[in-house]
Order: structure tokens, then sequence, then C-alpha cells
């Protein structure tokens, strides 16, 4: 996949020994289970999002340390960066600045497909990695997961029906988030969460993503067992995404 020859060219240019050297990867990651229990905080992964495939450009203006101070000064239970480039406009130069103007776990949000790009999340700061069961086998989501727990960083598995559920339940997994975006045809329904909320063990932190944009909503989601919201591009399209995520 492009993705794979990405990371191949990536790794020629820094060594796992580099990446395991920076001062970032030595350090000890904030917990996303604790920075969801905490009740000052308000539950929200708040995503910094410049782009996306289904939605173009979004926000081409806004910087991503207001951005993301932002969202923590509003109550963000973590934040989430796109590193991903070609589709997202996003970069790992994005998740270093992130690290160094916040206190709360942080989120390389990322298609993974290699234990390299686990350790890069590291070395640039990133608390928590996301595995998407949709492009990985359970083999991979459990050996990814358990090399990230070996890093002592925080695993949300991503996934979007019942199949992909039921085939990825690991110990090494620390949360589930149901993305109610279909990625293959970027068809969004919130159904996706309400049904399988009741299917996720309640020993996971559950997280409903994408297509978040009411108050209501997020009422309706916690009342059905979410503790969780990821959300990007209702607070990205707007000029001031900081302010949009008090409203
Ligand atoms: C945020 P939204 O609709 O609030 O911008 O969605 C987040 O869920 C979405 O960006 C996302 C995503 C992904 C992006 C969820 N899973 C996997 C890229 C890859």
């Amino acid at each position: 996949s492009r993705k794979k020859e990405e990371v191949a060219l990536a790794k020629s240019n820094v060594s796992l020994a580099q990446l395991q050297a920076s001062p970032l990867f030595l350090r000890t990651c904030y917990s996303l289970k604790e920075s969801m229990e905490n009740p000052q905080r308000n539950g929200i992964i708040a995503e910094f999002k410049r782009a996306s495939p289904s939605k173009g450009l979004i926000n081409g203006t806004s910087r991503v340390q207001d951005v993301v101070l932002g969202y923590e000064a509003a109550g963000a239970s973590a934040v989430s960066v796109l590193t991903d480039t070609d589709f997202f406009q996003g970069s790992l130069a994005d998740i270093q600045t992130a690290r160094e103007v916040l206190q709360i776990p942080l989120l390389r949000k990322e298609f993974i497909v290699d234990t390299y790009q686990i350790a890069e999340a590291k070395a640039y700061g990133a608390d928590i990695i996301l595995l998407i069961a949709a492009c990985l086998t359970p083999s991979e989501v459990k050996h990814f997961s358990e090399y990230a727990k070996s890093l002592g960083m925080n695993v949300l598995l991503e996934v979007h029906n019942a199949e992909e559920l039921d085939a990825n339940i690991f110990d090494s997994i620390d949360a589930i988030g149901v993305n109610n975006r279909n990625l293959k045809d970027f068809v969004v329904d919130l159904q996706h969460s309400y049904t399988l909320v009741d299917r996720i063990p309640d020993r996971f932190v559950k997280v409903s993503e994408s297509g978040i944009s009411e108050p209501t909503t997020i009422q309706q989601l916690k009342k059905a067992g979410f503790q969780g919201f990821l959300i990007g591009e209702n607070f990205m399209k707007t000029t001031d995404p900081a302010k949009a995520i008090q409203a």
C-alpha cells in the first residue's frame, strides 16, 4: 500500500535506534483512561484536522498550537492530531508542536501499518495510537497493540461493525472507538454507535467517533454508554476552533 511504501522511506531516513534515543521517547505517557475519568474534563477527544478526503480543505489558517491549547482550556479530555500529509495535510511536526504546549493525552491520528510508526508516534510526543480494524488483521492489531503497551502508550482500536469488534478484543487495548463514518464511502451514521455500544465490554473506554456536531448528541451518546467523543470537523470548520468547542 501507499502507506507501507511511505513508512519504508521514512525508516531509511531515521533509524529505530535514533527514534529510541530521542528525548520524548523516554517520557511517561499520560493515561487516556485517567483523563477520561477526570470529572473536570468533558470526554471530548478534540481533533486538529486541516483537510480530509471527504471534505477537502476544512481549515487552512488556524495554527496547531492555538487550536490545541484552546481545546485543553475548554476542558477536552484528549487531543487528536492528524499526521497523514497526502489526505489530511498533517505532519509529525504538528504533533510535536501540540506536545510542546499540552498537558493532556495526545493521539497520533494515522493509518498505522508498521511498528515503526508506533515508535515514531512516541518519539514525536504522542501518548495514544489509533489502530483501525478495517485496515489490519486481528494478529496485526494484537501485535501492534502489545508493542505500543511495551512503550507505555495507550491504544485506541477503531471499529465500524460487530465483526471487526468481535475479532479484535485484546487485553492490550485501552479504548474502543466506533467510527460513525464508513471509511469506504464516507457515509456518516450515528446509528453505528448506538448499535455497537452494548457489545463493547465495559473494561474498555467507549468512544463514539465522527459526525458529532450537537451538544444534545453528546448527551444521548453518554446515556447510551459512551465516555468519549471524537470530534474534528465541527470545530475545525469554524474560524476559531478553540471557541467552537466551548459552545
Ligand atoms: C473526527 P469528524 O467528523 O468530527 O471530523 O471526525 C474523527 O472521528 C475522524 O477524523 C476519523 C478519522 C479516522 C480520520 C475517525 N477515524 C481514521 C482518519 C482516519
